[in-house]
């Protein structure tokens, strides 16, 4: 079996979280607790032995740089003995929405949405918002606003749809049957930013919710899109006050999955497992 087809493409824009989720699955790899453990030497695993050390300080780890791309390869087992060899990558997140916003895919990311079994689409409720229209804002209110020099932006959810749309062009899918191949997950990340009384509630609800028009997207093109909510952190931490609990813990101790019935688990892994798994790659001895 190729590496690449064991490769998750980790698509996520600038600030949602993608590099401390690398950290701290790798940290959970690392400890064995999880549906999936490391199993042998991972290489490359500088962007995430930094952000894992600030982690240890109780502290939030750096920006990527915006033209860094790093894969980096970690033999995995899962609890049943098999083996596979996970692509895992860390990138500046910029590389993203310029993909959408200039309708461009360089070279380098066509070559891996293409290969790729299974897409894993991180968003950060937090960082994206739904624009006004007549069922949030008076219609008077948004007809009496000048249109003169007004800079037109598609909203956040338009955005997400749109490279959804590309990458799927890109490999040539049909989408007049639900779409299997590739599997796609979507994380709703920093999960500990809502409100307490979503906390609970089943990611795919919250979607529903925040993201209308995205969650009908995903739900007409995919069979069937894994909806995850993800803290990696568990809670905010800060560039320069370390959080105590995290340096007398662990950050080991600290995150969680939201499972598509609204229970947490702390298996940082599980959804590269379900991928995995839905994905049939089998794992090769
Ligand atoms: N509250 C909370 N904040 C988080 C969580 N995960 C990440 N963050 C914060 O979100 C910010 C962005 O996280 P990163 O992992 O750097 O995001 P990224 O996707 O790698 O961003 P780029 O490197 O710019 O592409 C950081 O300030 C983190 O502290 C979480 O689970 N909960
Ligand atoms: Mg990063």
């Amino acid at each position: 079996m190729s590496v690449s087809d064991n490769s998750i493409l980790l698509i996520g824009e600038s600030g949602v979280g993608k590099t401390h989720y690398g950290a701290q699955l790798l940290n959970r790899l690392m400890n064995g607790a999880g549906k999936l453990r490391m199993d042998g030497a991972a290489t490359n695993l500088q962007p995430f032995e930094s952000a894992m050390g600030r982690l240890n300080e109780g502290l939030t780890a750096d920006h990527t740089p915006t033209t860094t791309y790093v894969d980096s390869l970690w033999p995995i087992t899962d609890e049943s003995g098999l083996k596979a060899e996970l692509v895992w990558p860390d990138y500046g997140g910029e590389q993203i929405k310029t993909m959408s916003t200039t309708r461009q895919i360089p070279a380098v990311w066509r070559d891996r949405v293409v290969v790729s079994p299974a897409w894993l689409l991180l968003v950060r409720l937090q960082q994206t918002r739904v624009s006004d229209d007549i069922f949030s804002r008076p219609l008077i209110d948004i007809t009496g606003a000048s249109v003169d020099n007004r800079e037109v932006q598609i909203s956040d959810q338009a955005r997400l749809i749109e490279l959804l749309q590309m990458l799927i062009f890109m490999r040539n899918e049909s989408t007049t049957k639900p779409l299997v191949n590739p599997r796609l997950g979507v994380l709703l990340s920093c999960w500990d930013e809502l409100g307490s009384d979503e906390l609970n509630q089943p990611p795919a609800q919250v979607l529903e919710r925040r993201l209308p028009m995205f969650s009908s997207f995903i739900h007409s093109l995919w069979a069937e899109p894994l909806l995850l909510g993800l803290s990696a952190l568990g809670r905010a931490l800060e560039p320069n006050n370390g959080d105590m609990d995290y340096i007398a813990k662990g950050p080991e101790h600290f995150g969680y999955v939201v499972l598509p019935n609204g229970q947490h688990t702390p298996d940082l892994t599980q959804p590269i497992q379900s991928l995995l798994a839905a994905s049939a790659l089998k794992l090769a001895e």
